[in-house]
């Protein structure tokens, strides 16, 4: 195994992230794109359409994006941070476009402190493989390092205890709290390019999409100042975007929660979900456990389309 050297490990523990450079070639990256541009083609694989569009399924949905999420250099990323034993739990998409903005955590509990997900340690990872070139382009990821970590990481456990009692008085000042800090925070907008991985934990705050403004390249923008700034002055880069997520977990209590909560959310879309036999083969090979997060899962799913394989 190749994977993360200890010091990659242990900075994406403090920081909550980790850009990891050059994983994938340029041709790789090419062949990527062109796929991406071909699904656009087929307006039936589009899920949503607002202002980013969405395809359906996930990515192992497409013969010539399913490469990606067991892809050896993902799992040996997978492995370095989440141990031998994690499992993929049919959560991969790829998108183009603008898409919503806004920092949020993708944990069940996004109050920092109240709630389970902030009991120890929250194995669930996400991995995007960003298309373009966010060094000096907007429509990158912005993330607040070290928003993973409860704000109080030596708290007693009778301190524990009372926020846990009241978490349901403390969620609404909590939350007030939270917005007036994101009145300044600009966050960190991560510097990558075509070919490298960002990883972050799923309680990290980030948002999709940073604005980069001409005059100021490097100003991290606090995201209400990105929705406001005229389009005259923002860098190129949002709307011609491409994205690859997927996403990686320990099975245990956290997980199970975090598919609970999802579940009505995403439920239509895991009906078009391939999760079929030669899918739980490809896994198998690849060492990978699969935990399937509804039985429905994949029950629209009737293989895959022309444009998809590549077919004429
Ligand atoms: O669109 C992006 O760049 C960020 C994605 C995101 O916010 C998420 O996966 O929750």
């Amino acid at each position: 195994m190749v994977g993360l050297s200890p010091e990659d490990v242990e900075k994406f523990r403090r920081d909550g992230y980790l850009l990891i450079r050059n994983l994938f070639s340029a041709d790789e990256l090419d062949s990527f794109k062109d796929a991406i541009l071909g699904l656009r083609a087929n307006p039936s694989l589009v899920r949503s359409s607002r202002n980013s569009i969405v395809f359906r399924g996930s990515l192992f949905n497409y013969r010539v994006l399913e490469s990606v999420p067991f892809d050896d250099r993902i799992l040996d990323v997978a492995r370095s941070i989440l141990g031998s034993s994690f499992a993929y739990f049919g959560d991969s998409s790829v998108q183009m476009g603008q898409g919503p903005r806004g920092l949020h955590r993708d944990s069940t509990n996004r109050v920092a402190l109240l709630g389970p997900d902030w009991e120890g340690e929250y194995p669930l990872l996400r991995m995007g493989i960003y298309i373009g070139d966010f060094t000096r382009n907007s429509g990158g990821l912005k993330i607040v390092p070290r928003s993973h970590l409860p704000l109080i990481p030596f708290a007693p456990p009778v301190f524990m205890r009372i926020l846990k009692r009241l978490t349901r008085f403390l969620t609404p000042p909590f939350r007030l709290a939270r917005k007036l800090v994101a009145v300044f925070q600009g966050g960190f907008d991560v510097p990558s390019q075509s070919g490298d991985l960002i990883i972050w934990n799923f309680r990290l705050l980030h948002s999709g999409n940073a604005v980069k403004l001409k005059r100021y390249p490097r100003f991290a923008l606090p995201v209400w100042l990105e929705n406001a700034a005229p389009e005259s002055w923002r860098l190129p880069g949002n709307r011609d975007r491409m994205v690859m997520f997927c996403a990686f977990a320990r099975e245990g209590a956290h997980l199970e929660r975090y598919l609970r909560a999802r579940r009505e959310t995403d439920l239509t879309n895991l009906k078009w979900t391939r999760w079929d036999a030669s899918f739980q083969t490809l896994a198998s090979a690849k060492r990978v456990r699969l935990f399937k997060p509804d039985p429905e899962v994949g029950v629209l799913y009737q293989g895959r389309e022309p444009e998809e394989s590549g077919a004429s």
